[in-house]
Order: C-alpha cells, then structure tokens, then sequence
C-alpha cells in the first residue's frame, strides 16, 4: 500500500519540493514534500491524498482517498504609485510641507481560517527612509521638527527624517524615538499607513508583519518590501523623473573640455535651492553656480559665452549657501548617496585690487594654469576711472561698460580653467606676446594693447573699437580647456585667500 497522488481539489495550487530552500514543482508523487498556495487566492484549501495496493495480485482493492484541510492564507502591500517623484514644498528656502509618496495599504486575507476563527492581527509596519542630509544638496535650513507624545510626557524636538510615517495616521503608534516602527494596537485585516515625504532626493521603503510573516508586494512573489519611489533601475532616482537613466553616480555631461560638472546624476535629480526656490539640474549639461556678492554679474557675458561650451551658469543668491561648509561656497554641502566631490560656485565680488589690475582670479591649481577658481574679484571704479581717462577728446563713447563686460567674463573664464592665451606646453615667447596672440573676439586674450592703441589714434578708432564676444574656437582654442569639475585629485581645492 502507498500512496500515489495528490489533489487540492481545484484550488490551483502546485505540488513540488523544496530545492535549496526554493520551492520546485513536481508531478512525480515521489519527490513531492511541500504544497504551495496559488498566487493572489486565499481561503480554505482541502487537500486530498490517494493510496493504492497496486502490487498486490490478489485482493486488489480500488484506490482509496482521505482529505484535510486548511488555511491559505495572503498577506499583501500596495505598491506606491509609477508615477510619484518626491516634491515637498519648499516656501523663500524653507521647506514647509511634507509630499506624500501616498498610503500603503497591508489586507490579510481570508477572513477566517478553515476552522472559522478570525484571522485578524497585530499589523507592525517598518519604514527604511534615505538618510540625505537636509531636504536637497544647499538647503542651510535646520531640519528639526517637535513631536507630541502622549501624556505626561512633554513634546521631544527630533531630526526630520527623510520620510516619516504620518502622525495621527490612524490606529497606531510609533515605537520609540527612530519613529521607523508603527505598531496598530487593534486587531485588523486591513491597515493603511500614510508616509510624509521631507526630502527631493528621497529612496525608502516600508513593509509590514504579522505573526504569520511578512507582507509580499502586490503582484510580486518574492519581494516583502514597498519601496518609493518606484526605482526598477536601483540609481535612488524615482523612474518617473526626467533625469532618470544611467547610474547615479556617473558624472559625465561632455561639451568642449573635460566631461562632468562635479555633480552625480544622482545629485542633479536631488537638485539644489537657487534664491530659495528648489531646482533640479540637467545630468547631461555642465552646470556652473555663480554667487554674485555685489550685483555685478549682469554686467559680464558669462551666461552666453559659456553657454556656446554647452555650461549652463546658474546664480545663487547669500540665502543658499552654507558658509560653515570650511568656509567655502560650496553648491552640494548637503551630500550622500552617490556624491563625487564638494563643488564650488564662482564668488563674484566688486571690490579694490592694486594698482594695474582691473580684475583677479584667485586660482589655485597646477603651475601656470588657472586650474579652480573660487573669488573673483573686479575694480568697477578703476575700470571706470582709467577707461574714462583713456577716451580721447571728441569720442562719443567712453567703452567702460564693455571693458567691463570683459574684465567680468573674463575672469570668470578663468574660472572654468581657461587659459591665457598662449599660455600651453610647448609655447614660445614672453608672457605678454602669448597673451596678446589669438583670437581678437575672444575674451581671453588680453586687450589692453587694442585699448592703448585706439586711445592713440584718437576718437574714429576709439569709437569702432571693438570688443570680445565669445570664448574662441582658434587660433587658441581655449574653450577646448574648460573645466568645471572640482574633483581632479592632483588638484585639490584650498581655501581662498580673504576677500
Ligand atoms: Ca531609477
Ligand atoms: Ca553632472
Ligand atoms: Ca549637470
Ligand atoms: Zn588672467
Ligand atoms: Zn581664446
């Protein structure tokens, strides 16, 4: 006598084993030790066995079967919604409202087991929330918040987290000061949770247990988390967001000049406050951050040249930066997952210089190049002064907003590694005949001999001269140099000298 087949009676079920802990279906009766429920049905199952006496030649009984039955039982959570990017709202730098990746809900089910006791239970929910620093790459915002507790006790202030479950949400509590536990104290067979989103950047998860197990994902077999956002791809950048695609971590917008802006695809989708107004970047443009001290900037070409080197220039404005960061203009103080380097802005500042400099980078970097720069700093008034002095008699224009226009941009060339004219391996010459070569248009050779020379010739040639336009192509080629990205680890940004 032995047995020689299984049946659930129609449930839609599979018989199989267990192979290395993996369950593995099998129609052969012999290697048959396990039954697994089907996928999204609950309810009571009667599984039936059937033994036979097949070798037996005499007295050959039909085959007999017996039957028991239990409980299948499913335990499930929502997905968050595909189309959810996390937006709080932030109101002249502060963030003011949490978003929400919306609620998970957790439904046991049947309602009773196959003995008809009520399957209800304890539903404890578990948050695994990011940990980015402040709510975007700038934020200088202090992220505390005050919590009530019950009574007696006082209200605690503790840091913001990422993402927090809601308070108030319903019937639970949340265990203990990490608020990571959620814990409903009634019985149930459906709980809904709500998750507050306090972050641009923010990747999580929540799952929930009973004391059967852990709940699975709707519509997924061996996943028992809900994460949020959406993110199949694994970069922490929701997929619903444009810049989702590629890895996080990758740097490498290209445009003349070396690729990459020092900012992680990851970080340009968390984004960063500009005049306290939240910004995502472009992952595949060069980003540039000017903090323009004195309201100069305007004055300068910078936007469009630079702009011709596919870099987009951005102003930040006192409220985002965070001067504690080593004292430094730094645009990503704020940084965690997937960060490259601490990028700085451009510091543009009106103000004295000594005599014979209208403008100055303070560069740091290799010998003889301008490698980064920080603090630029411009003499309006001198600028003024000696152009003014310069203007002959009987000329109609005294150019002093174009030799401003160029002393501002550039210095800020400077900023994005672009050279001297001239100034290459292998040139020949004193500094001042490479650095008067080139280009006539471009910003970056010097012009005091075109400025000297028209102030010569008297009013006709000072009223047509000319002045830079662009960042050149050739002869130079400087914008072949340009650079922005803080992180070349045989030149490490110092601290600027005062300004
Ligand atoms: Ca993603
Ligand atoms: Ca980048
Ligand atoms: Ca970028
Ligand atoms: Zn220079
Ligand atoms: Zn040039």
């Amino acid at each position: 006598m032995r047995g020689i087949s299984y049946s659930d009676n129609g449930f839609g079920g599979e018989f199989g084993y267990l192979m290395n802990g993996v369950f593995t279906p099998s129609a052969t009766f012999s290697q048959i030790t396990h039954y697994r429920c089907p996928p999204n049905q609950s309810g009571t199952v009667t599984i039936s066995l059937t033994a036979d006496d097949p070798n037996t030649i005499l007295a050959d009984d039909p085959p007999a079967t017996a039957s028991r039955q239990f409980t299948c039982w499913e335990f499930l959570v929502t997905p968050c919604s595909s189309s959810w990017v996390p937006t709080p709202t932030v109101e002249n730098g502060l963030l003011t409202m949490p978003d929400s990746p919306g609620s998970f809900t957790a439904t046991l089910t049947p309602a009773v087991d196959h003995l008809g006791n009520s399957m209800a239970d304890y539903h404890t929910w578990h948050l695994d929330p990011a940990d980015e620093p402040g709510w975007c790459l700038n934020s200088t915002q202090p992220m505390y918040r005050t919590y009530p507790l019950p009574d007696p006790y006082a209200p605690v202030t503790l840091p913001i987290l990422d993402a927090e479950f809601r308070l108030g949400g319903g019937f639970y509590d949340l265990i203990g000061l990490q608020r990571k536990t959620a814990r409903y104290w009634v019985e149930s067979l459906v709980t809904t949770i709500e998750v507050d989103n306090w972050d641009f950047g923010t990747h999580g998860a929540v799952s929930v247990e009973i004391g059967l197990g852990t709940a699975r994902l709707e519509g997924e077999l061996n996943i028992y988390v809900s994460e949020f956002p959406i993110d199949a791809d694994g970069n922490f950048i929701a997929d619903a967001a444009p810049e989702n695609s590629g890895l996080g971590a990758e740097d490498e917008e290209g445009g003349p000049g070396s690729p990459g802006d020092g900012l992680t695809r990851y970080e340009e989708y968390r984004g960063l406050q500009l005049d306290g107004v939240h910004h995502r970047m472009d992952p595949n443009l060069r980003d540039v951050f000017v903090y323009d001290q004195s309201g100069i900037y305007a004055q300068g070409n910078f936007t469009a040249a630079a702009g011709a080197l596919s870099i987009t220039v951005h102003q930040l404005k006192a409220g985002d930066i965070n001067y504690a960061t080593g004292g430094r203009a730094a645009v990503n103080p704020n940084h965690g997952t997937h960060h490259k380097v601490l990028q700085h802005c451009l510091w543009l500042v009106n103000g004295g210089l000594p005599e014979g400099f209208w403008g100055q980078a303070w560069t740091v970097g290799p010998p003889g190049d301008p490698g980064r720069t920080i603090a630029i700093t411009v003499d309006v008034d001198k600028i003024t002064t000696e152009m003014g002095s310069k203007t002959p008699q009987g000329a109609s224009t005294d150019h002093v907003d174009d030799a401003t226009n160029w002393v501002i941009t550039y210095e800020q060339g400077h900023g994005i590694a672009l050279h001297h004219h001239g100034n290459f391996s292998g040139a020949t010459g004193t500094d001042d005949e490479r650095r008067y070569s080139g280009d006539l248009n471009c910003y970056m050779r010097y012009i005091g001999d075109k400025i000297n020379g028209a102030s010569a010739l008297g009013p006709a040639a000072w009223d047509a001269l000319q002045f830079p336009t662009l960042f050149c192509t050739s002869p130079d080629n400087c914008r072949s140099r340009a650079h922005v990205d803080d992180s070349d680890p045989a030149d490490p940004v110092p601290s600027p000298p005062a300004i």
